[in-house]
């Protein structure tokens, strides 16, 4: 099984494959999950545009979104097929279109159904099995109710969990203020951890330094970081030294830019716009002189026709 002591979100519209491709030139070792797809999608839509990626990405995990079992044991068969290191449920998005499809955070009230849907995909493939979910919704908000549903997961043979540490307003809220309007409660995983020492705990929500992911590491077996891995990806440069081990040399943001032009070369080859590349590049200079340069460069060119890879030329920006 691939590590998973530091991961980067799975975020709709954000981690797509060009994205993956991108945060992998900075870190070799980091979990990376793509955006959740539909099981819907997958078996009536176009399965090749949703789960192709490249082969440097790995290890990759996709996330699903569904809630019949067969439909996700399914679509956990096609994801090992297409070579994904991990299946993740998502049992954590709480967007409106998301609870009229009956999957996402309002799963969380039928802990029953989330545990089949595990032991379906479970018995489907070899590949790791893992649920990603927040820590209550609405007012079904009780540690008893959280363990009950950790528990049952547990029992289908769910390989890890991912806690978003904070509840879900179904009513009232909005996706993104879901987001930042409920308040962080770190110490309830951790409570989930000393409860169920056995199953890997990976703790999501609010965390934007590797020295707040390494802390973490004391008590849990991963972080998970969303927006502020998106938004400065460069964080992500000593995750390989600092939470993997491993001391190979950390290259530059050039080198990483350099090693994306090909990349973009090809994909623009097969029709890839460049701004679809180049919009989850504006964070690498964050905090860097010129960062505004760079963002305000990309943003003006890369979505006029025919832009293609001098978007991303070395401007005094790229010096570092
Ligand atoms: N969570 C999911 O489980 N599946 C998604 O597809 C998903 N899409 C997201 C899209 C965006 C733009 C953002 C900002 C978040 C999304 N999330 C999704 C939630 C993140 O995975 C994560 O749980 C949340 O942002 C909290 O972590 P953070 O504070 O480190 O960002």
């Amino acid at each position: 099984q691939h590590n998973r002591r530091l991961s980067v979100a799975p975020m709709l519209d954000w981690t797509d494959r060009h994205c993956r491709y991108f945060l992998r030139l900075i870190s070799r070792h980091t979990l990376l999950y793509t955006e959740m797809i539909t099981t819907g999608a997958l078996i009536h839509g176009d399965r090749e545009r949703f789960l192709r990626y490249d082969p440097t990405e790995h290890p990759v995990a996709l996330q699903l979104g569904g809630s019949d079992p067969e439909d996700l044991a399914r679509c956990a068969r096609m994801a090992e097929d297409w070579g994904y290191d991990e299946i993740n449920l998502n049992v954590g998005c709480p967007s409106d279109r998301v609870q009229n499809g009956r999957f996402g955070a309002c799963l969380m009230a039928e802990p029953a159904l989330v545990a089949d849907c595990v032991t379906a995909m479970r018995a489907a493939v070899r590949a790791p099995v893992t649920v990603k979910h927040r820590i209550g919704i609405d007012e079904r908000d009780s540690y008893a109710e959280l363990v009950d549903f950790v528990g049952r997961l547990s029992e289908a043979g769910c390989d890890a969990i991912i806690v978003h540490a904070r509840k879900a307003w179904l009513k009232g809220l909005s996706p993104k203020e879901n987001r930042d309007i409920p308040p962080l409660r770190y110490e309830v995983v951790r409570d989930l951890k000393r409860d169920f020492p056995h199953l890997p705990i990976v703790i999501n929500g609010g965390i934007e330094t590797l020295d707040a992911t390494v802390a973490f590491l004391n008590d849990l077996d991963g972080v998970m970081i969303g927006r502020a891995a998106y938004h400065n990806p460069w964080i992500l440069a000593e995750a390989d030294r600092r939470v993997f081990g491993d001391d190979h040399p950390i290259p530059t943001r050039r080198q990483v830019l350099e090693a994306f032009i090909p990349y973009a070369e090809r994909q623009l080859a097969a029709g890839v716009p460049m701004n679809a590349m180049s919009r989850h590049l504006l964070g690498l200079f964050q905090g860097q002189p010129g960062a505004r340069a760079w963002r305000r460069r990309i943003s003006e060119q890369a979505h006029r026709p025919g832009a293609g890879v001098e978007v991303l030329g070395f401007g005094d920006h790229a010096r570092s």
